[in-house]
């Protein structure tokens, strides 16, 4: 059915914008959702849609786009379109017209993307112009210095998979290239690579190292590359980099960035949603355990917020509020249940449908979450939603007979789209020889286990899952971290540290001093930052290190008190009339007077626009807006003035909108609407602010539909069934202390020029 809504609504757009139901155009790429109708067994319709695409497709756009992101959505949706295309064909019945349309296709755009190589290091340009190349100066590109390591170590699978099916062996040397020189600039004591990288000198830009966002599928690849083309040497840097991964980043159920410098030292206290792939990933690996133990602590963290924030600190608060219908969580519960057999995971799956109907299903089909807090939506829909969440949805629902070929002889890319394995065997000419490995035996001690069978895994256990389960039940909403217990004991005693955390200043050098008695060290970090660490045993007595303690303590209470005070709360605006029905949330700020909706019920009500439209008069429609929320425009006087002029006037509520057109939540930062500086307690309706892209999808309703009902309130309220708002923010009152005993650590932010900046957003 959506991807019907994508051909009726979007087509030939890339992605469909499911708040206003158009097409979202980058340029005229092929579209990346053609595979999926051969998972879903929709043969007839993958056949139109390839024809459309031959049809339709210009490669040759002046468009600048991500070499990353081209790669893995349309190239790889090219091949793995072309692999299923031959396999039809082989069948016999359908798609007996094609004669390798899509793979000539592919290799166009391979020939484009490879300029991009063109660097000392063989990493590739992160964007490349489709029409022009680089470097030209109608290319608009070119003269970026740094790319992300997923950026550059991302290509092998579809590379490799083009050189094999056409014969054409440069995209598979280029790709290796880049795969060498990234083994090549590991950090060589701890074996693990920095998040992003200068791709003319091979200095590391950014030293932190994760398996989520920027380094993720560098790490998948190597992996597949093995499984896809069978070289060895991509499963010993695997090997090695997992290692690396599992001494330092894995801190069970958390995979926390450290540095790759000093991997013992913590470069965060969140986590990101990118990193949920990596339990599918431990499954192909074949480590079952911590996968299940991830899993589930992710798991947690959507049953309390519906779906994983982009970022959550390590005690589960949401640290960025976004969810753009990411795909790797139900990518790591399907791989999972294959290894399993759980049916634990069928129910999680069961969930994150249920949730996607609830909150993120819209008239034209789901929206990104703006923010998981208040349920409001972003009016896009990425490809990988097709082409990764629902193919994984639908995969673990699945039986064997409902899909018409074997699905495990391919491979999953990154986008989830699917390549032959029969590759390994074709046009292998620049396989190993062009690769050096410095081993002499290959470490398989953990291999055993490759494409986990239950069997062998847990024999006669079908209770494995679940016990490692069990002792992680309330890691996210009941329990504290470990260190916190030990912190609040010495705490009994009442005593203060000698320092206290509000007067520490980071450039006294005394106070420093007693930051090193106390075990504490303190890093600079680039963005203006500050991170404590505290380790106890580099404190000079026992009693130093309990001071240093209670530091961390009062450090971390003043830092959460700091990060409220900074913290916005947004507020919702939901359409609630035919056809919407409360299914289309937008992010709105609050005022700094008026009905505070975070006190009281919600306001419901029609809206209309007032005359003049700025409402910085008395009112010309009294009448239109009488009862109603009224619209008025940003802008010739202050926010306050307007609010009264409406409420003079009978409205219920206001919404202003903003006159800077195009300004969006998705780009610009929220702020609260300040009044005038005199006493506003006479204003007593509520007023909300949305920026100009949101306001006209209310504008644009009302010229469709005229009559538009609207909910004002703090959060979503439940789509019309009556039931509890099911948008709960749990508040959690742990304090983001690493589970490890001799180890806490805070990083809090003192850089005036941000506080003030957001000073500054909260007056008109
Ligand atoms: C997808 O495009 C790919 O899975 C990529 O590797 C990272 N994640 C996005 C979707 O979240």
């Amino acid at each position: 059915e959506h991807f019907r809504a994508v051909y009726e609504h979007a087509y030939p757009a890339d992605e469909l914008m499911p708040l206003t139901c158009r097409g979202r155009v980058r340029g005229q790429e092929p579209s990346r959702a053609l595979t999926q109708w051969v998972v879903l067994n929709k043969t007839k319709e993958f056949e139109d849609a390839v024809r459309k695409v031959l049809r339709d497709v210009n490669l040759d756009n002046d468009v600048v786009v991500s070499v990353f992101e081209t790669n893995i959505r349309v190239l790889g949706g090219l091949l793995g379109g072309h692999s299923l295309a031959i396999m039809l064909k082989e069948k016999g019945e359908y798609m007996q017209w094609y004669n390798d349309e899509l793979l000539q296709m592919a290799k166009q755009l391979g020939y484009k993307l490879l300029p991009a190589f063109n660097t000392t290091s063989g990493l590739p340009y992160p964007r490349i112009n489709l029409k022009f190349g680089i470097r030209k100066p109608e290319a608009r590109t070119g003269t970026e210095t740094d790319t992300c390591t997923a950026c550059a170590g991302t290509l092998i699978l579809e590379f490799a998979a083009l050189s094999r099916f056409t014969g054409a062996t440069i995209f598979e040397e280029y790709a290796r290239k880049a795969l060498d020189f990234l083994w090549e600039k590991r950090q060589r004591s701890s074996n693990l690579v920095g998040v992003t990288i200068n791709i003319h000198t091979g200095d590391w830009v950014r030293k932190d190292s994760g398996v989520g966002a920027g380094i993720d599928s560098y790490y998948e690849y190597l992996l597949k590359a093995y499984v896809l083309l069978g070289d060895d040497s991509f499963l010993e840097r695997f090997n090695t980099h997992y290692d690396a991964i599992m001494r330092y980043i894995s801190q069970p159920p958390l995979l926390l960035d450290v540095h790759i410098h000093k991997p013992m030292l913590n470069a965060r206290t969140w986590m990101d949603a990118l990193l949920a792939f990596f339990p599918g990933l431990q499954v192909l690996k074949g480590d079952i355990r911590p996968a299940i133990e991830t899993h589930e602590m992710l798991y947690q963290v959507i049953k309390k917020h519906n779906f994983l924030p982009e970022a959550f600190t390590t005690d589960f608060r949401v640290h960025w509020a976004q969810h753009p219908l990411r795909p790797e969580f139900a990518e790591s519960t399907y791989f999972l249940y294959k290894a399993t057999g759980d049916p634990y995971y069928l129910e999680v799956g069961k969930t994150l449908i249920e949730n996607l109907n609830k909150y993120a299903r819209v008239p034209c089909g789901f929206a990104a979450m703006k923010d998981v807090r208040t349920g409001s939506h972003e009016d896009r829909m990425d490809s990988f939603f097709l082409a990764e969440m629902f193919k994984y949805l639908y995969l673990l629902f699945a039986d064997k007979e409902d899909i018409i070929f074997d699905i495990e002889d391919y491979i999953f890319t990154t986008e989830a789209h699917l390549l032959p394995l029969w590759l390994s065997t074709t046009n292998q000419s620049i396989s190993k020889k062009n690769t050096t490995s410095e081993y002499t035996e290959l470490d398989d001690s953990n291999f055993d286990w490759t494409c986990p069978n239950t069997q062998i895994l847990f024999p006669n256990d079908p209770l494995y899952a679940q016990s490692i389960r069990e002792p992680l039940k309330n890691v996210v909403d009941k329990s504290c971290p470990r260190g916190i217990i030990r912190v609040e004991e010495s705490f009994r005693s009442g005593a203060k540290p000698p320092l206290r955390a509000r007067d520490f200043m980071a450039t006294n050098p005394e106070h420093l001093e007693i930051l090193k008695k106390m075990g504490v060290s303190l890093i600079h970090l680039k963005d203006g930052r500050v991170q404590l660490v505290q380790h106890a045993i580099q404190a000079a007595s026992s009693i130093d290190a309990e001071d240093g303690l209670r530091f961390m303590q009062e450090m971390i209470e003043l830092s959460s008190q700091q990060q409220k005070e900074q913290q916005l709360p947004p507020r919702a605006v939901q359409i609630v009339s035919h056809p919407f029905f409360g299914r289309v949330v937008l992010t709105a700020g609050p005022a700094q007077f008026g009905l505070d909706l975070s006190k009281h019920k919600e306001t419901r009500g029609f809206v209309a626009s007032s005359k003049p439209y700025n409402g910085c008069s008395e009112l010309t429609n009294p009448e239109a807006v009488m009862g109603k929320i009224a619209l008025i425009q940003r802008g010739q006087c202050m926010f306050a003035e307007k609010a009264r002029n409406i409420q003079n006037a009978g409205a219920i509520g206001g919404i202003v909108i903003d006159d800077n057109e195009g300004s969006s939540s998705d780009t610009a930062p929220l702020f609260q609407m300040a009044g005038d500086g005199k006493d506003t307690d006479d204003i007593k309706i509520p007023m909300l602010f949305l920026f100009s892209k949101e306001g006209s999808i209310i504008l644009d309703a009302i010229r469709e539909y005229e009559e538009v009902e609207v909910l004002l309130s703090d959060k979503a309220k439940d789509r019309g069934k009556g039931k509890k708002n099911p948008f709960n923010l749990n508040i959690h009152t742990c304090s983001p202390f690493s589970s490890a005993d001799t180890r806490s650590y805070i990083s809090f932010i003192r850089n005036k020029k941000r506080l003030y900046r957001v000073v500054l957003y909260t007056v008109y």
